[in-house]
């Protein structure tokens, strides 16, 4: 399988997290996508090529403009406004102060466009967010072109981010705008599988009214984990997509035998839909000794459904999202490719 890689994924390199009441050093690191690529060189899953560049075009499809001119803005804005730390929300439009005004001030900007505080931006966040989404639209290049499959080793991930928020550590909905740019190229249907450890709320909104693209979740019961406020198995799509949307909040522990069973479900559901292409949405922060999340999924389980996947005979893009046991990062995300390919 190809896979794409930018080194300016390292431009992503902030120094805190708000966490616990504290600030940490980031999960979401460089080495995370280093460790990937040496296991992708060591177990020699196939060409590693650079992505190329796509320009804003594609990722307007997803995002509002004046959304990613905040996000390319925001730190020299911040830096302007004489605050000396990263950047860092501390007001939100709460539930009864949604004017729906934005702010001029960078504060109120911040706020506007957040959906979380945890995520510190800082210099370089920005050109690192366009080079995973040309990483993301690069693999998707050569599927469209032919190839049956492909990895975009995205860093930072991006499927929390929705069409004018960021947050969870994401900017831009990588998974999103290649699912666009396969419907803007041609396909019927794309199914968007998200088996990250975290409900993909970025995504979701994004597609909750369309029938074209299905979204289909398992994650950590936002009742005890990230982002909290979607991912019920309630949210069923709305409007023309109805239907379409399909959640499966699982609790801490769940093991591999729970889980799988999820994802048969989640399995049948896309073979009925019929896609014409697969994204998946490969967060392997359900590893059983993640930092930060609480599934119990063991190394082995991770090819285990990498081969569920493969069996679904589609065409398939995998675009890496979270995953914080560094140690076993590379591992775990290689072993699902090398499940999905059968060995
Ligand atoms: O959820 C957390 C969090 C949970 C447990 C922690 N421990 C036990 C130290 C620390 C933090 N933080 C909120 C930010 C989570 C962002 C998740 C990003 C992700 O992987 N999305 O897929
Ligand atoms: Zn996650």
């Amino acid at each position: 399988m190809l896979s794409v890689y930018s080194e300016k994924h390292a431009l992503r390199n902030s120094k805190t997290e708000l966490s616990g009441g504290q600030l940490v050093p980031p999960y979401e690191c460089p080495v995370r996508a280093e460790y990937i690529l040496e296991r992708l060189k060591a177990e020699k899953i196939g060409e590693i090529i650079v992505p190329k560049e796509f320009g804003l075009d594609p990722i307007t499809r997803i995002h509002d403009k004046d959304f990613l001119i905040f996000l390319e803005q925001c730190w020299s804005d911040w830096v302007a406004t004489g605050y000396k730390g990263e950047a860092i929300p501390t007001v939100w439009p709460s539930r009864t102060m949604s004017s729906m005004h934005i702010p001029n001030h960078i504060e109120g900007r911040m706020g506007y466009y957040a959906l979380a505080g945890e995520t510190s931006i800082s210099n370089g966040t920005w050109e690192a967010a366009r080079a995973s989404a040309n990483v993301a639209l690069t693999a998707q290049e050569t599927i469209k072109n032919g190839a049956k499959d492909a990895f975009a080793l995205c860093r930072p991930p991006g499927h929390h981010a929705a069409s004018d928020m960021y947050g969870g550590y994401c900017f831009i909905n990588n998974a999103a705008v290649a699912a666009q740019a396969f419907i803007d190229q041609g396909a019927s249907r794309v199914a968007i599988l998200d088996v990250d450890f975290h409900h993909g709320n970025g995504t979701q909104d994004i597609f909750y009214n369309r029938s074209d693209v299905m979204f289909l979740s398992l994650h950590g019961d936002p009742k005890e984990a990230f982002p909290h406020f979607l991912g019920y198995d309630d949210e069923k799509g709305a409007g023309e997509g109805e239907g379409f949307n399909f959640n499966y909040p699982m609790e801490p522990n769940t093991n591999y035998k729970t889980w799988g069973s999820a994802l048969d479900q989640a399995c049948k559901k896309i073979t009925n839909y019929s896609p014409d292409a697969l994204v998946i949405s490969l967060g392997v922060d359900t590893f059983e000794h993640d930092p930060i999340s609480f599934f119990k999924l063991q190394c082995d389980d991770f090819k285990r459904y990498g081969a569920k996947i493969g069996q679904l005979k589609l065409p398939t893009l995998f675009i890496m999202e979270g995953g914080y046991a560094v140690e076993e990062i590379g591992i775990n995300a290689v072993n699902v490719l090398q499940g999905y390919e059968g060995y």
